[in-house]
């Protein structure tokens, strides 16, 4: 499990120095480690045994190569539930040459995610950001973009992607939309451009899944707050919002679970009151979800309700252990 982090990581590590264009270790990102059914799939095929092997193959081991040097995990992600890819557009039509070839040669469905599975959505790179904007839309400036303050380096977003009216409701995962990270402001202004991470949506699944084994039936899980500009992030400083938040870094959401949808966490642990008590009980999951999964490890902090919204529970995936709350 080890090794295979790391040769993940030193993956999206060349694809972020080639977008982002600013220098980058590919150190401490959190990773999608586990092969997946495709490269477990690849992996078995690739290796020719017998003495002359088919165009098929010799298309999977090419396929495979090429997999690898674009993701090198399980394309579903380590709770089988993602439903969308994020990658720069030259590496999405990589994925998407890769996923073909796999397909042709093997038409079993079983093995490769069928194209209704899965969307592989391609990002714009950093750069396409021009005096803070990506077109109309405001991000504003990461901290890593100022001389006298870096952040987070290693998060450095490759990319954004291009939130639209008709792509907002598309499944990323079994439970989440695209839509639903998307900054709160800005509400007129399409395509709006979005930092999303496929590990905090892998994390948020495997904390549902998790409750569902506590015996804590999860429908809908509310996303408060996801991707945050840091134009927007600035306005919330000294009111509670982190300077460095991960929330621009896209990896990062405030989550309660809302089965019956009044916009307010549910009475999670049964005893006829919705208050911290229920928000400890999917801290509960985060936690068993982050000793099972090291590579999601992250920020897990609890919120009281207050008068403007009820208690809820902020879920990141930094790569390293934080608590708060
Ligand atoms: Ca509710
Ligand atoms: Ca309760
Ligand atoms: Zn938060």
């Amino acid at each position: 499990m080890q090794s295979a982090s790391r040769t993940t990581l030193g993956a999206v590590g060349a694809v972020l120095t080639i977008a982002a264009a600013v220098a980058l270790a590919s150190t401490s990102r959190p990773a999608l480690a586990a092969p997946g059914p495709l490269r477990t799939a690849l992996d078995r095929i690739a290796p020719a045994t017998s003495a002359a092997p088919s165009a098929a193959d010799v298309a999977i081991a090419a396929a495979r190569a090429e997999m690898a040097a674009v993701l090198d995990d399980s394309l579903l992600g380590l709770s089988g539930k993602l439903r969308a890819r994020f990658l720069l557009a030259a590496d999405a039509d990589r994925l998407h040459r890769v996923l073909d070839v796999a397909r042709d040669a093997r038409a079993d469905g079983e093995i490769v995610p069928r194209a209704s599975e899965l969307s592989i959505v391609p990002m714009l790179p950093f750069s396409a950001k021009v005096r803070g904007r990506v077109g109309p839309y405001v991000l504003g400036t990461w901290p890593h973009e100022r001389a006298w303050r870096r952040g987070d380096v290693d998060a450095v977003p490759a990319g954004f992607l291009q939130v639209t009216e008709a792509n907002r409701a598309l499944q990323v995962s079994t439970h989440f939309r695209l839509g639903d990270f998307v900054t709160k402001n800005q509400f007129g202004v399409w395509p709006k451009a979005m930092v999303l991470r496929e590990s905090l949506v892998d994390k948020l699944e495997l904390v549902i899944a998790e409750l569902q084994a506590m015996g804590v039936p999860v429908t809908h899980m509310h996303v408060m707050s996801g991707f945050r500009t840091p134009a927007y992030n600035a306005q919330g400083l000294g009111s509670g919002r982190a300077e460095d938040s991960r929330h621009q870094y896209g990896d990062a959401a405030d989550v309660f679970v809302d089965n019956d949808r009044d916009g307010r966490m549910d009475d999670l642990n049964g005893d006829g009151r919705v208050n911290i008590a229920d928000a400890d009980v999917m801290v509960r999951a985060a936690e068993r979800v982050e000793a099972r999964n090291p590579s999601l490890v992250g920020g897990v902090g609890r919120y009281p309700a207050t008068s403007s919204h009820g208690p809820f529970v902020h879920i990141d995936t930094r790569g390293r252990r934080a608590r708060w709350g």
